[in-house]
């Protein structure tokens, strides 16, 4: 697959001297514009002229998303608000929204990483996208749209619902790719095979599937049911949005554009930076962004650096598929339990649907788990022993991954809510003092 940018194969003495220089940049500027910045800076007893390589970077403080919210909406701008021509939010699970702002200049970049995660995809002005995140204030309508506009190909900005609408452009106006959550692709396939429409109908070669966190399992499902070649696609909103990390054709990781976004992994607990492959906490730099440009942002997601080149000769790093977020890991009954964990054991198992609710209960000071999965349509039986057989296999597949007792109910056919944006898997009826 063409590479886009020559960043993306930039040898690592050159690309490490070209990331200390922008980092020393940055913690200049962000020093001399940004109270809250300096006010941690100084607290922490570091100085800009401190920062003298990439290497000097685990002097800094940290940033959350707490700081985000402390300093709502603008607070941690690093330019005035004439000089920025793009806001986007993301309101999170809990508490206010965050507030990010763009440059032209930053806009140009979101363009280019987008550009190049297509790219990675084998797409070029030849072909035809169709957009299906939600355009708004989320990045992922928009953030998909800079990409297209940027490669040049013809975009549809279809965004989100309205699922046989959706059906319709993709089978009208021929789309090559679309870009859209993972959970929203199988709601598309779905209806594409309860509407008897054959796949030949459909023109998608690939799909670029992210925002929420997904397995192999899935990408097995939506590559089948909808013909095509699934990419997974990462970002955050507080980075620039989707196209912080994506995957070349190998499928062996999140490349990440680290000329402009530093990728490191910490321990949750302590912060002390982990070697490469040990799994961790993800925390970015952005070593350009004008508006925004955060320090060591904790993302909370949950990921290793994959060690060693990736053939498809990129030398930028490699991010594991992300396990999830450490607010989406449950502790039940002290052990730790992603929903991911889940979905990888149900997609392997022959006659159940990809949708599954994770739903956890305390009685009696005792956590339960239950997962309520639902049987594929053409597995659905009235016969007794064939689903209590099913049903064991789940459960004992599940508690020998998990390592606590498990509750599985079986579903009907299409019960489960079906998600047009990121899904919700996971319900805690737990109460918290
Ligand atoms: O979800 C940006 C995005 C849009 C990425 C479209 C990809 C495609 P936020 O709403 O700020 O931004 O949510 C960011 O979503 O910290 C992860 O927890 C999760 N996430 C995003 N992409 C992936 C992925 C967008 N490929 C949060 N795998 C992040 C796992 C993902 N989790």
């Amino acid at each position: 697959m063409p590479i886009y940018d020559p960043a993306e194969v930039m040898p690592r003495e050159e690309l490490t001297k070209l990331q200390s220089e922008r980092l020393v940049n940055t913690v200049k500027r962000v020093y001399e514009n940004v109270a809250p910045y300096r006010e941690k800076m100084d607290i922490a007893g570091v100085r800009p002229e401190d920062i003298r390589s990439i290497e000097d970077i685990v002097k800094l403080p940290f940033t959350s998303k707490t700081d985000l919210r402390d300093n709502y909406p603008y607070g941690l701008f690093a330019v005035p608000l004439k000089d920025v021509v793009r806001v986007h939010a993301s309101s999170g699970t809990t508490g206010k929204q965050i507030v990010v702002g763009y440059t032209r200049e930053d806009l140009k970049l979101w363009g280019n990483v987008m550009a190049r995660t297509l790219s990675a995809g084998g797409i070029t002005s030849e072909d035809i996208g169709q957009c299906s995140y939600g355009y708004g204030l989320f990045t992922g309508g928009l953030g998909g749209n800079i990409g297209c506009e940027t490669i040049g190909c013809v975009t549809i900005p279809a965004s989100t619902g309205n699922t046989s609408r959706q059906v319709t452009i993709l089978q009208d106006f021929m789309p090559t790719f679309i870009l859209c959550t993972p959970s929203y692709a199988l709601t598309l396939a779905e209806y594409i095979e309860e509407n008897n429409i054959p796949l030949e109908n459909l023109h998608l070669k690939v799909g670029f599937f992210g925002a929420e966190p997904w397995t192999e399992g899935m990408r097995a499902a939506i590559e089948r049911r909808l013909n095509l070649e699934a990419y997974d696609i990462y970002g955050l909103s507080e980075v620039i949005g989707p196209g912080v990390g994506y995957e070349c054709s190998c499928h062996n990781g999140l490349h990440i554009s680290e000329d402009h976004f530093y990728l490191e992994i910490v321990d949750p607990d302590t912060g002390e930076v982990l070697p490469d492959g040990e799994m961790g906490e993800v925390v970015f730099t952005c070593l350009t962004k004008q508006a925004l440009p955060f320090i060591r942002y904790r993302t909370h997601d949950i990921g290793a650096k994959i060690p060693g080149d990736c053939p498809c000769g990129r030398t930028l790093v490699r991010l594991s598929k992300l396990a999830g977020r450490s607010d989406d890991m449950l502790i039940i009954r002290g052990v730790n339990v992603f929903p991911t964990q889940i979905e990888d054991v149900l997609t392997k198992i022959d006659g159940i649907a990809p949708h599954y609710q994770v739903i956890v209960d305390r009685k009696d000071n005792k956590d339960s788990l239950t997962v309520l999965t639902e049987l594929n349509a053409d597995k659905f039986t009235d016969e007794v022993k064939k689903l209590e057989e099913l049903h064991e296999l789940i459960r004992i597949r599940l508690e020998s991954t998990l390592g606590i007792g498990v509750r599985v109910k079986l579903m009907a056919p299409k019960s489960l809510q079906r998600s047009e944006g990121k899904a919700v898997h996971v319900i805690d009826n737990r109460k918290y003092d």
